[in-house]
């Protein structure tokens, strides 16, 4: 695991956090039947009240089986213990750990560029756009897990519509938070702050394209990148943008954080496809996290476009897959 050296927290900010941890030791004893099994129990029901205790108010949500799958659901523990959002560290426990410290009220989303109208939308106005609905997708990480996940919000063109792209936009660009004094990981130059992640404007406007707010029913916890992000779920998981607050529409294709860092690695096109490996490793299996089977669950064989083929293979007809990776 990555230790931090970060300069920007008080030494009166350390010991609450390390307290914290010392109490998660605790759990994890706990959890590993230390303790004996009552106590266990106990513990484990701590852990998960302290993850859930992040997550925000209830969301009216309406349910759109079309573009839902069945799978089984990883557990809402899971979804919100398990994440990547290196703006709170590397390690995959700690944004729900570190993630306290940012701001989600006041929130302002700017729709800018090659548009008619930019606009400036503040987060309760957004949760008020348009109906949101629940859906539960697959959520493919490049690194090779995957989880499912109910997801609430509304198809990102609806925003879009909002403000007119003109015929001129070919792209979008999405802009997270960058803010040291809200967010630790920052001190780390592992990523070009701020994160940005980018789509084809086709791809932006397809209907599975969400403007996510929520998840299992309430609003965004922090370490999931509230108060709002984007899902795209036929593609790695590093190109569903968190906590952001710019959308810029451009002509030419955006810059993104990860492909800065690692062009060979990391395309901007970045659609889950068994056969373009990793230049490190093989993307033909996953291990799908929190449905229940722990370290048991199987690998699964990894699907074209994450299983969304039939909505979204037209937008690629006549592409070279592996040279637009
Ligand atoms: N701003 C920001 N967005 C981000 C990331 C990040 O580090 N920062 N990580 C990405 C990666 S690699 C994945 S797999 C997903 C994880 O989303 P989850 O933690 O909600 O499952 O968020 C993506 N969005
Ligand atoms: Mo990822």
């Amino acid at each position: 695991m990555k230790r931090y050296v970060d300069t920007s927290i008080k030494q009166s900010e350390i010991t609450p956090r390390e307290i914290f941890e010392d109490r998660r030791q605790l759990i994890k004893n706990a959890a590993a039947g230390a303790f004996g099994l009552p106590l266990a129990t106990w513990f484990s029901r701590e852990a998960f009240a302290e993850t859930a205790s992040y997550g925000g108010a209830k969301l009216k949500t309406t349910t759109d089986s079309i573009y839902s799958t069945k799978e089984a659901l990883s557990s809402y523990k899971d979804v919100t213990s398990y994440n990547n959002f290196y703006e709170f560290g590397t390690d995959k426990a700690e944004p729900a750990l570190r993630s306290g410290t940012l701001q989600i009220r006041p929130w302002t989303l700017s729709v800018e560029g090659l548009v008619k109208k930019p606009m400036s939308f503040d987060i309760d106005d957004l949760l008020k756009l348009a109906p949101i609905e629940e859906r539960i997708y697959r959520l493919r990480c490049v690194e090779g897990w995957s989880m499912v996940i109910p997801w609430d919000g509304y198809p990102l063109s609806r925003l879009l519509a909002q403000v007119e792209p003109l015929g001129s936009a070919k792209f979008v660009e999405f802009v997270s938070l960058a803010d040291r004094k809200q967010m630790p990981g920052l001190s780390d130059p592992v990523l070009n702050w701020p994160y940005r992640e980018g789509l084809r404007l086709d791809e932006a406007m397809n209907p599975l394209t969400l403007l996510t707010l929520g998840l299992y029913g309430e609003q965004l916890p922090k370490q999931s990148g509230a108060p709002i992000r984007i899902v795209v779920p036929w593609k790695y998981g590093f190109k569903s943008a968190k906590s952001i607050v710019k959308i810029r529409l451009v002509d030419q294709q955006p810059v993104t954080s990860w492909n800065q860092a690692a062009a060979r690695e990391y395309g901007f096109y970045s659609n889950v496809n068994p056969s373009v490996d990793h230049p490190r490793w093989s993307q033909a299996n996953e291990r799908r996290i929190g449905d229940g089977r722990g370290i048991f669950s199987p690998k699964i064989k990894t699907e074209i476009f994450n299983g969304y083929g039939s909505q979204v293979a037209s937008m690629y007809t006549g592409m070279d897959l592996k040279k637009y990776f």
